[in-house]
């Protein structure tokens, strides 16, 4: 299709006697990409549907944006099935991670390319060196912002959501872009030189692919012996992902994969901790001054009327249990029984019958979670609750105590732990 380089390129890379591993060439990139085709998708979709999860229209929403113009999300997040955010997080941080091996191998593989020369030959040239960078930057920025933010969650504060979520529209833009060109080089590649035939070549067979029926500037021109067969870089790489891909399940799904997320944020054990499960943040590391849980705390309930209740006064009120899961953005979920009140009990005590939306305070002022918003729907779910007591037993300081929200379906970050107060709006 394309012209050979032509042969007055600069020494190095920019030469195509340069690059010379045997192993390079079309079909090997169009299996590395028909292997993205499927997975970047799914992290894409399930990227913008946890992203939804943040409920980004409700206006005081600390954690996830404020409504700007790249936000169409028509529907409000559902509290049903209440293991929604677990399952679209889980997927994405899990094929997420199993994807960045395949990634580096197709970036290995087409390497060449980013030393084309002449750099730009025409402007349509220049449109497709432009959107490669776009494609290879975004790709970049969303797994090394993600990666770190799995690991140390919102260590960016405001600034992860945003960055992780325009960078998404920069890099799949690029890429629907990028699939448009090359859908049917790789379609004809992969037909032409026949699916797997090539996986059954041994080290010593492993020759260039051949430049027949047409060449292509990835086939290098004075290869190199051999080092391992395309079938061990493939298996290789295949095995790369499936152990990230295991270690992923283990981390969303729990029950005894939990003991394969050999990578679970921070090393923690999900079983250790207070009540028997982790702690995502502790009430030592918020700087919560201890005197404000102690016995002076109470909540206030802000409606047509402001409500005060200590923690007994909320355990005189009609206590409701449910097995309810904790999903964090890290992708890993942990499900356990919490009881407490009502939220739309709690609006009913402060003169507000029908409740709209509602917005929650913590004690643990100056962060990320010192005020989340919550749709009327979420309100409206009778298990949507004001946590007292988990497994039966009181809340731990870590866990929140004296009280904290819990609310199917929402992402993790929204259970806010150490409540201070709770502001309701009419419908
Ligand atoms: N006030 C406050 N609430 C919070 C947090 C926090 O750091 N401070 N962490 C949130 C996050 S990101 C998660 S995943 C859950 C974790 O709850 P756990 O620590 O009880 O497991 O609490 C959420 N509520
Ligand atoms: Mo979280």
């Amino acid at each position: 299709m394309r012209a050979p380089w032509p042969h007055d390129a600069p020494a190095g890379p920019f030469r195509r006697t340069f690059w010379r591993s045997p192993l390079r060439g079309p079909w090997l990139t169009a299996v590395f990409g028909a292997a993205l085709l499927v997975t970047l998708p799914v992290i894409a979709v399930t990227g913008f549907l946890s992203n939804a999860a943040y409920n980004p229209r409700l206006g005081d929403n600390a954690v996830g944006r404020h409504l700007g113009p790249l936000d169409f999300y028509l529907f409000s997040w559902p509290t049903r099935p209440s293991w929604l955010y677990a399952l679209t997080q889980g997927l994405h941080v899990t094929i997420g991670l199993a994807t960045i091996p395949i990634l580096l191998a197709k970036l290995w593989s087409v390497i060449p390319r980013l030393f084309e020369w002449p750099p730009l030959r025409s402007p349509a040239h220049a449109v497709e060196r432009i959107s490669l960078a776009f494609l290879v930057g975004g790709a970049g920025f969303e797994f090394v912002t993600g990666v770190l933010n799995i690991q140390d969650d919102y260590t960016f504060g405001f600034f992860f959501t945003d960055a992780h979520y325009y960078g998404a529209w920069v890099f799949v833009a690029a890429l629907v872009f990028h699939v448009a060109l090359k859908f049917s080089t790789m379609r004809r590649t992969l037909a032409t030189r026949r699916l797997l035939a090539p996986l059954r070549d041994g080290v010593t067979q492993t020759l260039p692919e051949p430049r027949e029926p047409e060449d292509s500037d990835l086939i290098p021109l004075a290869p190199a012996a051999p080092s391992m067969s395309r079938r061990a870089l493939l298996g290789t790489v295949a095995a790369g992902a499936g152990i990230l891909l295991i270690q992923g399940a283990g981390e969303s799904a729990g029950g005894p994969l939990r003991e394969l997320a050999f990578l679970a944020p921070r090393g923690r054990n999900p079983f250790r901790g207070p009540n028997g499960f982790q702690v995502n943040q502790t009430f030592a590391n918020a700087g919560i001054d201890p005197g404000q849980v102690g016995r002076a705390w109470n909540l206030r309930v802000h409606g047509t009327r402001l409500v005060r209740l200590t923690r007994e006064e909320l355990l005189a009120l009609p206590q409701h249990t449910y097995e309810l899961p904790i999903a964090c953005v890290e992708g890993w979920s942990t499900t356990q029984r919490w009881t407490g009140v009502r939220l739309a009990d709690l609006a009913r005590l402060a003169g507000v019958e029908r409740p709209g939306e509602l917005t929650g305070s913590s004690l643990e002022q100056d962060s990320v979670y010192a005020e989340i918003s919550y749709s009327e729907d979420q309100v409206a779910d009778p298990a949507a609750l004001l946590a007292l007591k988990v497994n039966g037993a009181p809340l731990s300081l870590d866990h929140g105590y004296p009280a904290r929200i819990i609310i199917p379906g929402a992402p993790g970050v929204h259970n806010t732990k150490w409540l201070a107060a709770l502001a309701f709006r009419r419908s």
